[in-house]
């Protein structure tokens, strides 16, 4: 079978000051079947072009094709909810689920008590808002690991297997259990960390092998478009090198 990856960012040029900036305003990605190419892509287009952040004057579309053989099958992270009352609620119940995961990973919090863990996580979210990718955060010594930290690192070449769907809106859920399936999986990934930046999206979840896929059904406030994504990892378990390399170039569909 001949199966394509499909890959589509979407951004627009905003004046700060004198300065242009390119914002980004959507992006999207899928590993499909042939027949589904052209459907899939136009459903992209539509995507971009209805986005909540606004309207992009940059719209690329990349296609290509890779091997049935290349593509890992992985089991999608089992999913529990958390309700809350209140962003704050919602924020406390992810710090608390990843010191969980950082502890039950073996790796030991040298001292760190959840305050601190909780201040250095709050602190590393906001510099997140930013990024188009993730921070890729080593927890054995402290440091951020992403070769560009503006950007940070993408996870990409993965869909939902058997994913016929052609969607020309975004489903939250769907992309995202996706995503912290493959990330989960990555060498050396103890536990994710994700808000999204769509200003209309507030559920957000923490995901890890030992926790699974926890949607924390509300993490930020309607109309903030402050979101992120931190990865937590372990250069004991890892290196950096081998765990971006899986990110970005390992192919992977996810049974859901
Ligand atoms: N790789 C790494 N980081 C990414 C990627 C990627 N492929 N895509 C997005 N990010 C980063 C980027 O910095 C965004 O600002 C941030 O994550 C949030 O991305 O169960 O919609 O696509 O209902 O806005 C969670 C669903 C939805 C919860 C998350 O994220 C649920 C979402 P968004
Ligand atoms: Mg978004």
């Amino acid at each position: 079978m001949d199966y394509y990856s499909l890959k589509m960012r979407a951004s627009q040029q905003v004046l700060t000051g004198s300065e242009k900036k390119e914002q980004h305003i959507s992006g999207a990605e899928r590993i499909v079947t042939k027949e589904s190419v052209e459907d899939v892509c136009k459903a992209m287009i539509r995507r971009a072009m209805t986005h909540s952040k606004g309207e992009p004057d940059f719209i690329n579309v990349k296609i290509e094709k890779i091997q049935a053989e290349d593509i890992q099958v992985l089991k999608a992270l089992p999913v529990t909810r958390v309700d809350v009352n209140s962003a704050e609620e919602g924020l406390n119940w992810a710090y608390k689920l990843l010191r969980d995961a950082v502890v039950e990973n073996g790796a030991e919090l040298t001292a760190m008590a959840i305050e601190d863990f909780t201040a250095n996580l709050k602190a590393l979210l906001r510099e997140t808002f930013p990024m188009r990718g993730a921070m890729l955060y080593d927890i054995a010594t402290g440091t951020r690991l992403e070769p560009d930290r503006a950007r940070g690192v993408r996870a990409t070449y993965m869909d939902a297997l058997h994913s016929s769907e052609v969607d020309g809106k975004k489903n939250h859920f769907n992309e995202a259990i996706v995503l912290a399936t493959k990330v989960a999986n990555a060498p050396g990934i103890v536990a994710e960390l994700c808000i999204s930046d769509d200003p209309n999206y507030v559920t957000g979840y923490v995901a890890s092998k030992t926790l699974g896929y926890v949607r924390i059904m509300k993490m930020k406030e309607m109309n903030d478009e402050n979101g992120g994504r931190i990865f937590l990892f372990d250069s004991r378990k890892a290196s950096a090198v081998e765990c971006i390399q899986y990110l970005q170039q390992q192919k992977v569909l996810v049974e859901l």
